[in-house]
């Protein structure tokens, strides 16, 4: 079960990838995210937001209907602890799509603009950034992130620094 800490960090981006607000993720809140991803000169992010849907789909939807609730979400994210590999998996290709000049690290401004592409408004993230960046080097490397998502999404401490990889809440 998740807890209820697990609960409300989950629920901030699953509000974020709920577009339209309706409580439910469908395909069309995918492709509004992809949108707006592409919207910003991104198309290696909008890929990245369309390829989940079908995973989070497969995984998640046990009543078939072509939606997903919160806790369908929570329920997948039960089961991550057991699939480290899946969980590294998405941190890289994630990586890879915010890390946009290639150089192998995510910088500040990458990361003000995947937390504002993926939030849909202006976030100051001078604050958050520095609690990322584990070595204080002022870069994000992919060691970094890759702990970073795995104690967001498979974590359950509220005081690990990955608890604010999507921002603040
Ligand atoms: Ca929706
Ligand atoms: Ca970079
Ligand atoms: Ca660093």
């Amino acid at each position: 079960m998740a807890s209820g800490f697990q609960r409300r960090k989950i629920a901030g981006v699953f509000d974020a990838m709920d577009v339209d607000g309706d409580g439910f993720l469908q395909e069309a809140d995918f492709i509004a995210l992809a949108k707006r991803w592409a919207g910003t000169g991104r198309p290696r992010m909008a890929a990245v937001m369309l390829g989940w849907w079908p995973v989070l789909l497969a995984a998640s939807d046990l009543d078939r209907d072509g939606k997903v609730t919160l806790d369908e979400v929570l329920r997948v994210v039960d089961g991550l602890g057991e699939m480290p590999e899946a969980v590294v998996g998405t941190a890289t290709a994630m990586f890879e799509a915010v890390d946009e000049d290639g150089d192998g690290s995510i910088s500040v401004g990458e990361y003000r603009r995947l937390i504002e592409t993926w939030s849909g408004r202006p976030v100051d993230t001078d604050e958050v950034f520095p609690l990322l960046d584990l070595d204080g080097d002022g870069h994000l490397s992919a060691e970094e992130f890759t702990r970073l998502w795995t104690e967001f999404w498979s974590g359950d401490d509220p005081d690990a620094p990955g608890t604010w990889v999507f921002g603040r809440f």
